[in-house]
């Protein structure tokens, strides 16, 4: 029986170590183990390599053991680096080097040798893990930017296996690409794929663009590139979809439901609540000092004003309903999370008739945190939320309600379902699964998208409010636009976008990336024999 090996980073579970002591494995979040989980989960005839999340130094040999058993009995083989590895491997060549490159942040990105050998000696490692795993018709398919040398040293080992790679993130502009000393390396390290798969078009001629001027090899309409050994590699655009059933139906269970009508209540969506009796006390009370004899201003100073201002929209004096932003990120730079922020301060500001009535959850998952980039866009992003919060919160609302932990689905849904908009707008961003989450939680429902022109889900979601996520004007506007439209005119403009996503899921990437390798691995194949 021919077998898919996935490889991976990092596995779909990481074991972690509690504090007395015990492992526990739990379920990874982010882009990738998103869209590949459920497809391995399903399919017996698949296995997933990866890195454990454990330096097998610190623990003994039947720790060890039983780690791989725990692992084992998911289809799951992990591979476990030393500090040193992971740290010039993962934190330094893939996410201080690559991760900035490919996003377009070139002075972000750290250009060290001796990180880039570790890179290239922990690509080497999975080889060595893989290998012994490939049989006879077994299909290979490697997974993202941690692994860019991979293909090659596997082709070298098995010039005849079936060997896929995709890129999870953007490919930049080969301008861009070429400032990397490494960039040939990288290049020929993915054309040992048969089937190289960007989530667009221009991802795609990036890279093709980057081969042309950067190897001198010219790649043909379909996508062909003739290489050296006399194989072929073939580029091609693949966009990611989700699993839109899964999210449709997890937003309308139990736990999710009474999770949205926890935030509904919070923000004062629903009557009759304990919140929302608190905040028309603290709004009675500005209205009261409001109708004192006299202009209500006379009584105060200048500097009280402001509050007073806040308070009274908080109260009757602002026709608006009560409506809810939410969004949903790793805390990545990449993300867009500070110039966002900025723009909801901004349509505060501009359109005070929204304080007290529009409420932003703003789910910021921790990723990376020992890397030092990351570290300071935690504290940046915490010190906004402070000063938003500071600036405008009345004494029983606050207009952004941050949370930093990672949460199961089902709550992840709820918020999803609560949001009225969804304020997606990163800087740059491979596809961006979030928007398409977000938007099959509100199947048949209103909710409104405001999403990045800068990323892969822009290119398919063209209802949404396409903004440019560095004009903080022009998201500030797309957001109150956002909060105006009518559910009927929301509803409209989601109806084709939910039809696109229904159809063009995680699982339909899934086969339709290994069906176009299988056949561009027999053509290949068939030229050789010839
Ligand atoms: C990379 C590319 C590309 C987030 N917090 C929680 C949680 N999540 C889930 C979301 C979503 C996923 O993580 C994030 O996916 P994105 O696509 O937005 O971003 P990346 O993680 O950067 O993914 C990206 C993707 O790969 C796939 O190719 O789209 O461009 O950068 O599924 O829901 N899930 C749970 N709790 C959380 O706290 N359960």
């Amino acid at each position: 029986m021919s077998r898919l090996i996935i490889v991976s980073n990092r596995l779909p579970f990481s074991m972690e170590e509690n504090e007395d002591k015990s492992f526990a494995l739990r379920q990874n979040v982010g882009g990738l183990a998103t869209a590949i989980g459920p497809y391995h989960k399903t399919h017996r005839d698949s296995i997933w390599v990866g890195w454990s999340g454990i330096d097998a130094s610190e623990h003994t040999k039947s720790e060890v053991e039983s780690i791989k058993k725990e692992f084992s009995d998911r289809r799951c083989v992990p591979i476990f680096l030393d500090e040193s590895e992971v740290k010039g491997y993962y934190a330094g060549f893939s996410n201080d080097t690559l991760w900035p490159l490919l996003h377009d942040f070139p002075h972000e990105a750290n250009f060290n040798e001796e990180t880039f050998n570790i890179y290239a000696d922990v690509n080497e490692k999975f080889a060595d893990m893989v290998a012994p795993l490939i049989h006879k018709g077994d299909t290979v398919w490697i997974q993202d930017y941690h692994l860019m040398l991979l293909p090659q040293m596997l082709r070298e080992r098995f010039p005849k296996a079936s060997i896929g790679w995709f890129l999870h993130v953007p490919f930049p502009s080969p301008e861009i690409f070429r400032s990397l000393p490494w960039s040939r390396e990288i290049l020929n390290g993915i054309l040992g794929a048969d089937l190289v798969g960007f989530h667009t078009v221009d991802y795609a001629n990036s890279f093709k663009a980057s081969v042309k001027l950067l190897l001198g090899k010219d790649v043909d309409e379909q996508g062909h590139v003739e290489l050296e050994d006399g194989r072929r590699s073939t580029v091609d655009a693949f966009p990611i979809g989700i699993d839109y059933n899964l999210y449709r139906r997890t937003s309308r269970s139990n736990l999710a439901t009474e999770m949205r009508r926890g935030i509904e209540a919070v923000c004062g969506k629903r009557t009759g609540q304990r919140y929302a009796t608190s905040l028309t006390a603290e709004s009675n009370a500005a209205t009261e000092a409001s109708t004192k004899e006299g202009a209500w201003w006379s009584h105060y100073s200048r500097e009280d004003l402001p509050e007073l201002t806040l308070a009274r929209f908080a109260a009757s004096g602002s026709p608006k309903p009560k409506k809810v932003i939410v969004s949903i990120d790793r805390l990545d730079y990449t993300k867009g999370i500070p110039e966002r922020l900025r723009a909801f301060e901004l349509m505060l500001g501009k359109y005070p008739e929204w304080i007290g009535h529009v409420t932003y959850y703003l789910l910021a998952t921790p990723s990376r945190e020992n890397v030092p980039t990351y570290k300071r866009l935690k504290e940046q992003v915490d010190q906004l939320v402070g000063q938003i919060n500071g600036k405008y919160s009345l004494l029983s609302w606050n207009p952004i309600h941050y949370i930093t932990r990672s949460l199961p689905i089902k709550p992840v849904c709820g918020i999803y379902a609560a949001g009225d908009v969804a304020l997606v707008t990163p800087l740059r961003d491979g596809m961006n699964l979030v928007a398409k989450e977000y938007l099959a939680c509100h199947d048949g429902r209103a909710g409104a998208l405001v999403l990045s022109d800068m990323c892969g889900a822009a290119r398919e979601l063209d209802q949404a409010f396409i903004v440019n996520p560095y004009d903080t004007s022009a998201v500030c506007e797309a957001l109150h636009d956002a909060l105006e439209i009518s559910n009927e005119d929301s509803r409209r403009r989601n109806i084709a976008m939910q039809a696109r996503l229904k159809f063009r899921t995680a699982a339909t990437w899934c086969t339709g990336f290994l069906a176009s390798l299988a056949q561009v691995a027999s053509t290949s194949l068939a030229d050789k024999r010839l």
